[in-house]
């Protein structure tokens, strides 16, 4: 059974002391086990890096081995027409996932160039809404199946 990939961009290492105010306590090895948990039988491969080049890489991979991407891109989100152009190479469903409600911040987080790629945008529903966006590519990878 092919995997899905859980992505996660810069700064997000940090999680559970970045901000809470915003990004809440939870950590990014909690956030780990929630995909996995929600993920049930189906693999998971996940990363976080603060390297754009490393995260293209893992998309790379993904295009090759993977059956979905969820992906908290941060800050890659705004700026990366290269992450873009790699996820346009993917061919099965895309989740952009993001922890706050990035419409309802500074002007900086209201364009992603991921979202021309998405199937579907997630945001504002905390880390723990990590869960709900595997259990929507699940069935986005059963509905085309
Ligand atoms: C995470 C980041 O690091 C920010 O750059 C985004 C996103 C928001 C999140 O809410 O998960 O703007």
């Amino acid at each position: 059974m092919k995997p899905i990939y859980v992505l996660n961009g810069p700064n997000l290492n940090r999680l559970g002391k970045r901000e809470p105010a915003i990004y809440g306590t939870t950590t990014l090895a909690e956030v780990e086990q929630i995909c996995r948990s929600a993920a049930g039988d189906r693999p998971v491969v996940f990363h976080q890096t603060n390297s754009e080049e490393k995260l293209i890489d893992w998309v790379h991979e993904a295009i090759d081995e993977g059956a979905g991407i969820l992906i908290n891109p941060a800050a890659f989100t705004f700026t990366s027409i290269a992450l873009l152009d790699a996820l346009k190479m993917f061919e099965g469903p895309v989740i952009e996932f993001h922890i706050s409600n990035v419409h309802r911040r500074e002007a900086i987080y209201h364009r992603s160039y991921v979202s021309m790629r998405a199937d579907a945008v997630m945001a504002g529903l905390g880390a723990t809404g990590y869960a709900t966006g595997i259990a929507a590519l699940l069935n986005m990878i059963e509905s085309r199946s």
